[in-house]
């Protein structure tokens, strides 16, 4: 059988690797932007996830002919008023490294209690086929922030978030133990879901 091949319109080699993991690897042929020769700087100003999934997607589904995929996604703490939410890359400053911000995120949340720190990852993705159509899918995993960084996988927030049915930090599971239970793994499954229709 022939592989379909998509592209997936993210700057993120982290993104591109769960992708790889997730999707069943027999059936999709996983491309970078890079890969495809594709290079576009692309604003997100929507206002939902889901909007921003789509602005990358379209920006460049006219460039290629296979299926593009684009993931946005972002962590969304409850005791910090839904921040740092579709800011999630950008906030606290987009090179500040990950260690930093997740240690201030601590800190912004020394003084909350254990019930109180509730947040999920939200991962929003939108497919476009190279015939126009669109398919848009979303996953959420639900945990609490966490009192310390711990463990060495993921990226990003990670080491931060918190999941009960491991009382551990998603950076501290195998990928296979992530992929299983988080945002981009339910929105990817659900993605295959739908183009294997
Ligand atoms: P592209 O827009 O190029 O895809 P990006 O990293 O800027 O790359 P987003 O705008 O979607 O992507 O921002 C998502 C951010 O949310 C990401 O950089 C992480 O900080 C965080 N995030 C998303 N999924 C995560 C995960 O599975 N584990 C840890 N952090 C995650």
């Amino acid at each position: 059988m022939n592989k379909q091949k998509l592209v997936v319109a993210t700057g993120n080699a982290d993104k591109i690797r769960e992708f790889t993991e997730i999707l069943d690897a027999e059936s999709y042929e996983i491309i970078s932007m890079q890969k495809a020769g594709i290079y576009t700087e692309v604003e997100e100003n929507g206002s939902t996830f889901e909007e921003n999934a789509r602005i990358k997607a379209s920006a460049i589904a006219d460039k290629t002919d296979a299926i593009v995929v684009a993931d946005d996604s972002g962590l969304v703490i409850d005791a910090l008023g839904g921040e740092p939410g579709i800011y999630s890359s950008r906030y606290l400053g987009e090179d500040t490294p990950y260690s930093v911000k997740n240690q201030i995120i601590l800190e912004r949340l020394l003084d909350v209690p254990r019930e109180e720190r509730s947040a999920r990852f939200i991962c929003a993705i939108v497919a476009i086929l190279p015939d126009g159509r669109e398919i848009s899918v979303q996953g959420t995993i639900e945990g609490y922030i966490g009192y310390e960084p711990m463990g060495e996988n993921g990226f990003g927030y990670d080491p931060i978030f918190y999941v009960e049915e491991y009382n551990a930090s998603t950076a501290s599971l195998t990928p296979e133990q992530k992929n299983a239970i988080s945002h981009r793994g339910k929105a990817l499954r659900a993605l295959r879901d739908r183009l294997s229709l």
